[in-house]
């Protein structure tokens, strides 16, 4: 196979032809609940590129939301889960074991923070991660509330629906939810009322009174917290807020539970976001970026709560598949091999200078205004307003989005509000080609 060039092309206008052929397909064939962003169909990706039906090449800024953080296709991850798939596809490893699972566990107890004893259980998807982390704080705590925050993202399933706050699109209509489930405030430093410098302080505050009066403490198995809210708006929980929580947690026997689904695997230029508070925390819930593409998930966790589930209470046909466990390790050996993280934190470099030059850019239009400009590594985004207020700017933000698809830039937006462009570049993205989408982007607020 010819080698996947490392530009952005484009033969046919976004989407060509042939890949509104499949779009006509897919509407005939699959429920329209299944939404697309951008419909145009892949044939091959790497690198920093998605290649098309119709010969396109588009620059990649969304990593098939965070995943592919080693590129797609990566050698290691291919070269790994080749050979498992001829050695074998799936034995359940429930029923007879083999060594890459536990070699995986091995790694993931290693790598999370903290130099406790720990023990990982494998699973399929995010939200079967976070239903089992639940699991197994209410197994160990013997109690049985949740405590989740304002923008929190945590799944489609119905335990993970219910911890998920932003009702459309992933609610709506699908109820009734788990019980026991308990909102509390984030702190949102952009839009908390007092200012930004008193949100972690008054947040935690607010949070904490809100468990114990309405939840009571001594009731709650797990407080479930992303370190960096992924679908809410790409918002960094003000600095000094999350240790308060943990703190907490402590204080009073809760689990505390850190969702690093999203911001896992250097994706923040730290192998996990918790590290840059130096937050330990007693479960971590991975999944996107762990195999390189493949569906894996893993909860690891301090080895007392996660050995607290009876026998045979953790697991599922295909938890911990070989294939997947195997592009996990060919996506971990890429990110070490690599520096992953040290390239998270030169994307982030050269991503917020030319945003923060948007942004002073933008100051005086007439149409939309870059609130905010946030994120670690390679998870960054902007928070777009209308001019001269915090009013959220969705339409300017669909609009953005749009424009930068037709130009061949793969970006995607999320908010609570639907205000905010995010970027998660594969981080093995080439700087030409980070430059050239930065360009896009500029372009793109420039026709706005
Ligand atoms: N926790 C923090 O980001 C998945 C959702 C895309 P699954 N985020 C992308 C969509 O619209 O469905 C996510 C996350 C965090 C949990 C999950 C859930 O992971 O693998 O999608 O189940």
């Amino acid at each position: 196979m010819t080698e996947l060039s490392q530009e952005r092309r484009l033969v046919t206008s976004i989407p060509g032809p042939k890949s509104q052929e499949l779009m006509a397909r897919k509407v005939a064939a699959v429920p329209s609940g299944v939404g697309v962003t951008l419909p145009v169909f892949v044939t091959r990706a790497g690198g920093g590129v998605l290649e098309d039906v119709d010969g396109n090449s588009l620059i990649d800024f969304g990593s098939g939301i965070a995943v592919t953080s080693v590129g797609n296709s990566a050698e290691a991850v291919v070269r790994r889960a080749t050979a498992q798939l001829a050695d074998f596809t799936h034995t359940c490893f429930m029923v007879t074991p083999y060594e890459g699972y536990v070699e995986v566990a091995e790694q993931l107890n290693e790598l999370t923070p903290g130099d406790h004893e720990k023990r990982t259980a494998l699973f399929n998807s995010g939200a079967e991660a976070v239903e089992n982390a639940v699991k197994i704080a209410r197994a160990y705590t013997k109690r049985t509330a949740v405590v989740v925050f304002d923008h929190g993202y945590h799944g489609r399933t119905n335990l993970t629906m219910a911890l998920t706050a932003k009702n459309m699109p992933y609610k709506e209509g699908f109820g009734p939810f788990a019980p026991e489930v308990y909102r509390v405030p984030l702190a949102y430093g952009y839009r908390w009322l007092t200012g930004a410098e008193n949100c972690a302080e008054e947040a935690a505050a607010q949070a904490i009174d809100m468990i114990t009066k309405q939840v009571g403490a001594e009731n709650v198995a797990a407080i479930v917290i992303e370190p960096i809210a992924g679908e809410g708006g790409f918002i960094e929980p003000a600095k000094g807020f999350l240790p308060k929580i943990v703190e907490f947690a402590k204080a009073n026997g809760i689990v505390f539970v850190a969702d690093e689904i999203q911001t896992g695997f250097c994706r923040t230029g730290q192998w996990f976001a918790c590290e840059d508070e130096g937050i330990v925390p007693d479960l971590i819930t991975t999944a996107k970026g762990i195999a390189g593409g493949l569906p894996l998930a893993a909860v690891t966790g301090r080895a007392e709560i996660m050995d607290a589930a009876h026998v045979g209470g953790l697991g599922g046909t295909y938890g911990g598949n070989p294939v997947a466990c195997a592009a996990a390790l060919g996506a971990i050996e890429t990110m070490k091999e690599l520096d992953l993280n040290a390239r998270a934190r030169r994307i982030e470099e050269v991503m917020k200078g030319r945003l923060l030059a948007m942004q002073e850019k933008l100051a005086d239009s007439a149409t939309v205004n870059i609130g905010e400009v946030r994120g670690r590594g390679g998870m960054i985004a902007v928070e777009l307003v209308e001019p001269g207020t915090k009013n959220p700017n969705a339409a300017a933000t669909a609009a953005l989005a749009k424009a930068c698809h037709a130009a061949g830039l793969v970006v995607l937006t999320c908010g609570t509000y639907g205000n905010v462009l995010r970027f998660l570049p594969p981080l093995v993205i080439g700087e030409d080609l980070l430059n050239e989408g930065l360009d896009i982007i500029e372009g793109a607020f420039a026709r706005v």
